[in-house]
This record gives C-alpha cells, sequence and structure tokens, in this order.
C-alpha cells in the first residue's frame, strides 16, 4: 500500500491501540491533522489552549489508564510549549509519545521559521528520542516509540517528523501493536539475599513509590506486607498503592509527610524500598535517613540501584514480579511488637495542625470533597494545596491521584484533570488548585467546558503563594519577597466567563453547599475556596533535615 508518511502516522497510532490523542495544529503538522481530520471515527483528538495543556492531559490520561499517553504539537514554539510536560513525564516515569512535526529536511539547521532542534532540546528530558528525516524509517520508528516508552521503566519519547517526510510517500506494511518488552529475569541469587535480609529484620518498614503503580502492583504489596508483617509508608508517587483505610497504611513519608510515616520509617532496622527513586524531598538528610538500617531496594531500573541512597541488597526485576516471588519464597513472619508500636505511632501523631475550625480550612476542603467524590479521580497543582490533598484526601484505589511528583510543576494541573477524567471515561474528577498554580494554565477551564468534562475545580483561594510563603515564613523572617501577589482576578467570573459554573465558598456550611450544587452537574465547576493566607503545611522537615529536625507547630 502506498501512503503519505501523514498516511502511515496516523495507521500506526491505530496499530497500537491509540484512540485519544491530544494537541495543537500548526502548519508543520497540518498534514498530520487532515489525516486526523478523516480518521475522526478511530481517534479522537482533543484541542487544548496550549500545547503544555496537552501535554499534562496526555501525562494525565496515562497515569489514570495505563496506556501511553499521545500529544501532537507543531514545530517550534509548539514543540518547545511541549517541554515543561515531557519533563514531567520523565521524572515521574509516565508512558508518553510526543509527536511534533519539524520544517522540511533541507530547511533543518538553517534557523528556519518556526524551527527548533526539538529532538536537542528534549534529550535530556526523554527515554529516547528520533529526528524522522527518511519516510522509509517512519512506521518502524513510532513502533519503537510505543514499545520504548513502556519498556522496563516507563517514560517519555519523541518523535520529531520533517515535513517532507509527512507528505511523501511510501509503502506500508501493517503490523500488530508493539509487544511489551520482557522485563528482565530476576535473579534467584538476588531474591535469596533479599529474603534472608528480610528473615533476620525486627523492624521491617515498606517504603513504595510510583513503580508499584506503574507495575500494577498494588495488591501483591499489600499480600506481601501482611506476609511480611511489616507497615507501608510512601513516596508522593506510591500514593493509592495500598489504600488509606488499610491496616498497614502509614501515608507519605518526608517532607511534609506524616509524623507517624517518617518516624516509624527512621525506627526500622530493614528499609524495604519498592519501585521508588528516594527523592531528596523524601529522604531529606541522607547520613541520617540511612543510619541504623539495611535497605533492600526493588526496582525494575537498574540504574536506579544505589543511585542515591546506598543499598544493603536489591534485586532488579518488575516489583510485581518481584514481590510474588518473594512472598512464595517466605515463609509467614510475625513482629507483634513492632506493629503494636506502628500503631501507636499512628494513632499518636504529634501533628495537630492549628486550623481554626471557625473558618474554611484547608482540611475541611479536602475531607469535605473527599467524603463526597467516593473513588474518582484527583488531581492537583503544586504547591501547599498539593500537600494537603496528600495528607487529607482518604485514596481508595490505585490510579486515582494525578500530581507532578518529580518535577512540582505549577500548570500542571488542569491539563492533567482533563486527560485523566477522559482516561477515566468522562468520569468526576476533581482538582485541588490554588491562585498561584491556576494561573498558569487557567486558559484549558476552555478545554474542559467544550468536552463537557465533570471536572470539579476547588481552588484552596489564599491570596499568595502558599509553600513559598511558607518557607519564607519559617526560614527568611517573613519576608515576604513577591509571594503576596495581589491580583483582583474574580474567579467565580472567569468561571463563568469561560461557560463553566463559578461558586464561592468562605465558611464551612457555604462550602457544603457549594459541594452539593457542584456535584450536581456533569460540567465543569470551580469552587472559589477563601482560606487564611498563613495556613502552613505541617509537619514539615526543613530541607535536607531529618526527623530531629520535623516542625510540628
Ligand atoms: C512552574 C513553577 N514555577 C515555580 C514554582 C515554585 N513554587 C513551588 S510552590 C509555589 C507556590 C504555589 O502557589 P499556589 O499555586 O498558589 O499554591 P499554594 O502553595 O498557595 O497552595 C511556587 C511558586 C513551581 N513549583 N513551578
Amino acid at each position: 500500500m502506498l501512503l503519505t508518511g501523514a498516511q502511515i502516522l496516523i495507521k500506526t497510532l491505530i496499530e497500537q491501540g491509540v484512540d485519544t490523542v491530544f494537541g495543537y495544529p500548526g502548519g508543520t503538522v497540518i498534514n498530520i491533522y487532515d489525516e486526523l481530520y478523516k480518521n475522526s471515527d478511530k481517534i479522537h483528538h482533543y484541542t487544548t489552549s496550549h500545547e503544555q495543556g496537552a501535554s499534562h492531559a496526555a501525562d494525565g490520561y496515562a497515569r489514570v489508564t495505563g496506556k501511553t499517553g499521545v500529544v501532537i504539537a507543531t514545530s517550534g514554539p509548539g514543540a518547545t510549549n511541549l517541554v515543561t510536560g515531557i519533563a514531567n513525564a520523565y521524572l515521574d516515569s509516565t508512558p508518553m509519545v510526543a509527536i511534533t512535526g519539524n520544517v522540511a529536511t533541507n530547511m533543518l539547521g538553517r534557523d528556519s521559521f518556526q524551527e527548533v532542534d526539538i529532538s536537542g532540546v528534549t534529550m535530556p528530558i526523554t527515554k529516547h528520542n528520533y529526528l524522522v528525516k527518511d519516510i522509509t524509517k517512519l512506521a518502524e520508528t513510532i513502533r519503537d516509540a510505543f514499545a520504548l516508552a513502556m519498556e522496563g521503566r516507563p517514560g517519555p519519547v519523541l518523535v520529531d517528523i520533517t515535513k517532507d517526510v509527512q507528505t511523501g510517500k511510501t509503502e506500508y506494511e501493517p503490523s500488530p501493536a508493539s509487544a511489551a518488552g520482557t522485563p528482565p529475569e530476576i535473579s534467584t541469587m538476588q531474591l535469596n539475599d533479599a529474603a534472608q535480609l528480610i528473615r533476620e529484620a525486627k523492624r521491617p518498614y515498606i517504603y513504595c513509590g510510583g513503580g508499584v503503580i506503574a507495575s500494577n502492583a498494588s495488591e501483591a504489596l499489600m499480600a506481601f506486607a501482611d506476609q511480611i508483617d511489616a507497615p507501608v509508608g510512601l513516596s508522593i508517587m506510591g500514593l493509592t498503592a495500598v489504600p488509606y483505610a488499610h491496616p498497614r497504611y502509614l501515608g507519605m513519608v518526608g517532607m511534609h509527610g506524616r509524623y507517624g510515616a517518617t518516624k516509624a520509617l527512621y525506627e526500622s532496622d530493614l528499609l524495604i524500598a519498592v519501585g521508588t527513586r528516594f527523592s531528596d524531598r523524601a529522604t531529606g538528610n541522607k547520613v541520617e535517613f540511612m543510619r541504623d538500617r539495611k535497605v533492600l531496594q526493588i526496582d525494575i531500573d537498574p540504574a536506579e540501584i544505589g543511585k542515591n541512597i546506598g543499598v544493603t541488597s536489591c534485586v532488579i526485576g518488575d516489583v510485581k514480579g518481584v514481590l510474588s516471588a518473594l512472598n512464595a519464597l517466605l515463609p509467614q513472619l510475625e513482629h507483634k511488637d513492632w506493629m503494636e508500636r506502628i500503631q501507636y505511632m499512628k494513632e499518636h501523631p504529634d501533628n495537630n495542625l492549628e486550623m481554626n475550625p471557625m473558618r474554611l480550612t484547608p482540611q475541611s476542603v479536602i475531607e469535605g470533597a473527599c467524603r463526597k467524590n467516593g473513588d474518582n479521580v484527583v488531581a492537583t497543582d503544586v504547591g501547599q494545596h498539593q500537600m494537603w490533598t496528600t495528607q487529607y484526601y482518604q485514596f481508595k484505589k490505585p490510579r486515582t491521584f494525578v500530581t507532578s511528583g518529580g518535577l512540582g510543576a505549577m500548570g500542571f494541573g488542569m491539563g492533567a484533570a482533563i486527560g485523566a477524567s477522559i482516561g477515566a471515561g468522562f468520569k468526576r474528577t476533581i482538582l485541588f488548585t490554588s491562585d498561584g498554580s491556576f494561573h498558569m494554565n487557567l486558559s484549558e477551564l476552555a478545554t474542559a467546558v467544550t468536552n463537557k468534562l465533570p471536572l470539579i475545580i476547588i481552588v484552596l483561594n489564599n491570596r499568595v503563594l502558599g509553600m513559598v510563603r511558607q518557607w519564607q515564613t519559617l526560614f527568611f523572617d517573613g519576608r515576604y519577597s513577591n509571594t503576596t501577589l495581589e491580583r483582583q482576578t474574580d474567579f467565580v467570573k472567569l468561571a463563568e466567563a469561560f461557560g463553566a459554573v463559578g461558586l464561592r465558598a468562605e465558611t464551612n456550611a457555604e462550602y457544603e453547599k457549594c459541594l452539593e450544587e457542584a456535584f450536581g452537574y456533569d460540567t465543569p465547576v470551580l469552587i472559589d475556596c477563601t482560606i487564611d493566607s498563613d495556613e502552613r503545611v505541617l509537619p514539615m522537615i526543613p530541607p535536607g533535615g531529618s526527623i530531629n529536625d520535623i516542625i510540628l507547630r
């Protein structure tokens, strides 16, 4: 079959099972968009307000579905607008294929109109990227890109396709979807060593990250925790791997983690790290973090072993496979005293937040929405509201929390919530955001309205860049440099201007009424919640600190 490059691209996307893409048109992808138009019964394209929003939407879609998210952008500014989304996917290990157009091959490298060397720009933030200059390589490149995005530790792959490749013609041979690469074989020696360490441990502690979710290993993890009789603390990316209500759940570890989760980690004698990369936000002072405990690291990515934390032992492999193998190898273990101590730490967290119950507090905002939302999807932006969500939202199922964990990109939320809602089958999705983050990509409200998405956007409006302000309060003697923006934006009117419903709450009673109303709509609703500018996220371990430095009040 003789087809154009643009036709081959769409055919190969359909081969890969892609039925949803996010993006924004432009001159160097106009041929691709023409083919999308002709194939709109097979692939639904969502046009966002900005390419950054499209890249975050592809990310949110991938996290909720477990499939690879796809985003398309034109050359030059379209491509560079994807960079934050690609970096975000890289740091949070989200499978993504980003497709960009570029100028014709004979115009490359000449500073042509809208030309940017996007493969060069994204080299450090992709698993791999391709510049396709030869049409005969196009189909196999797309297939490789999908295989690579999912293989081993997932991540983003970029394919930059020159204009002449899109318009040229070549033979196309259909092919089945790329097979998900077989995970590396698990070493029996490593398994035996790990089992030995676990048997010897008196106070084992499981610390799990996003790898557990990526590997769909939630059930295997809970079975493992039961079998070795250990509690589970989580990184931000690991949240949802264990339900909030599970007796072994301790919550998030680290700078803004739960007190009990971090304290118990420090009291453990064996830390079993599962699918996590030991981000500095989680570990704080690495010397203190390591003191007096052995570390067993389980990860599919060999490059992660010992990268941030020296380990006693490791097992390289798909997390689900490793946990099941360990379960088969180990007897039922019991750590009665340790688990009693854990229970005590969980029930006696010295972290009473000084929130005034007469006002609308972050806790009441998040818990109120949680009570209503059941087990639907939650997205956040970045800042204090993100951390309050990790603390108070009672997640029930994996793949229901979409947040910018590694990059911490303000502006992530709107795009991510859109992609997540679409991925979950147009399901109700709550976005917790704040005035700073929301200002960054609020134009995506238009996308949500156009597509009639059942989003509830809850703005924890403290009228400041809260998280930075909190640092200024604690470490800069209250010199609030540029965190009090004094913007006059009326979020209710703004929502209405975009065609969404806008509601406002200043008290708990008003908030309850707003929630009641919001859950009655199946189109976007924004609730502007007034909270105090000085609310803090506590506990907090200062950067580079340890449990000894924890701030509780
Ligand atoms: C794109 C981007 N720019 C700057 C920052 C640095 N930063 C981290 S948190 C924060 C404040 C966030 O303010 P807001 O969105 O209002 O949330 P709040 O902390 O008030 O809940 C800033 C500026 C960032 N994370 N991302």
